[in-house]
């Protein structure tokens, strides 16, 4: 019986040194800064998409240093959040993403308790049907996909998704390299949703992007920018932002919105699963939302913000810019990504194939 006892105890006393073991080197991984956060925090975003002095004024401010990585489309994004291993804090991925990241459960709920600026977000850009009650995100950026093009190069006018595909322009066209935007508008272009499950449908657009192919000079998301500044390329598919902004640095340059129809998108923060510390992911999400923060970013990269109150800091010429800022009813603009479950898998083999013809 004593035996059993002393055994007994010997277990237990092993198990509470291996608990201390296991607390003491977690623990150990970290640093806690004076201020009580952890001084580490890993933001994941998409490539010219932030101010970099709001990155130097948060660590300033608040002793945590910032490890910043971009990724080029949503779904390198998602790739790196399934595969686990970077320990992303924050990541910004747009409507139809946080749709599938929600289903996949790979979001970590918001606590508002830590989000006080969230007040300053528009009420057009609260709840939407992709993340109904904003459990998982908030609003970033927002705005529409168009064509940006050369006047010098381009003398025709310029209204039809279709002048993507003109011979004229051959080696001439970028388009970009991100499945939903590049199948998206050629849906468009052909009369059909963005948002199709109709395999027929989508493999309409494949032949049309295939048969555009020898046309594109490449499929880029921000390299080709700096080649549009310096008047090498006639055209490119582009999201309005950066069409804004490639607009100010070369005044050939026009941005248009086809008569077929565009998409209307929603960028977001969000707390990935990978986020060990997420009150400083919050921290860091609630000080973008601050309105000289936001005003900030939006002034640098010239994308829409949704921050309201931010806008009173931007230049009045910009926001009233209806190509960045359209009025009236938004949701009348585009058609917005929806997540489209399995049938992803169609898009990405199409997307493969017309990659590797
Ligand atoms: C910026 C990317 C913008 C993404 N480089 C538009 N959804």
């Amino acid at each position: 019986m004593n035996e059993r006892v002393v055994g007994l105890k010997k277990i237990a006393v092993i198990l509470v040194l291996c608990m201390a073991m296991v607390l003491f080197s977690g623990c150990g991984q970290g640093k806690v800064n004076e201020k009580g956060y952890y001084d580490t925090l890993n933001v994941y975003n998409w490539g010219d998409y932030i101010d970099p002095v709001v990155l130097e004024e948060f660590e300033e401010e608040y002793g945590i240093k910032v490890n910043y990585d971009t990724f080029a489309n949503n779904e390198e994004m998602l790739a790196k959040i399934q595969q686990g291993g970077n320990d992303y804090d924050v990541i910004f991925p747009s409507e139809y993403m946080i749709e599938t990241m929600i289903k996949e459960d790979l979001l970590q709920e918001l606590d508002y308790k830590n989000l006080s600026n969230f007040k300053n977000i528009g009420e057009q850009f609260k709840n939407l049907p992709y993340d109904p009650q904003n459990k998982y995100s908030v609003p970033y950026f927002w705005g529409s996909m168009g064509i940006i093009y050369n006047t010098k190069k381009v003398d025709e006018k310029v209204d039809s998704w279709d002048i993507l595909w003109n011979e004229k322009y051959k080696g001439n066209i970028f388009m970009l390299d991100s499945v939903r935007d590049t199948v998206g508008i050629t849906l468009k272009k052909l009369g059909y949703s963005l948002n199709t499950k109709n395999i027929d449908e989508l493999e309409k657009a494949k032949e049309e992007l295939i048969k555009q192919k020898p046309l594109v000079k490449a499929y880029e998301v921000d390299n080709y920018k700096s080649m549009m500044i310096a008047g090498e390329g006639a055209m490119a598919l582009t999201w309005s932002g950066d069409a804004m902004l490639l607009i100010d640095e070369n005044k050939d340059l026009a941005y248009t919105i086809p008569k077929e129809g565009t998409n209307l998108w929603f960028d977001t923060m969000a707390v990935p699963v990978t986020s060990k510390h997420k009150k400083e992911a919050e921290l860091f999400i609630d000080y973008m939302m601050r309105p000289e923060v936001a005003a900030k970013c939006a002034g640098y990269v010239k994308y829409a913000t949704a921050n309201v109150k931010a806008l009173e800091y931007l230049p009045k010429e910009e926001v009233e810019n209806e190509l960045a800022y359209p009025k009236g009813n938004i949701f009348e603009k585009g058609e917005v990504f929806i997540d489209l479950a399995d049938f992803t898998t169609e898009y990405d083999r199409i997307w493969t194939e017309i990659k590797s013809h």
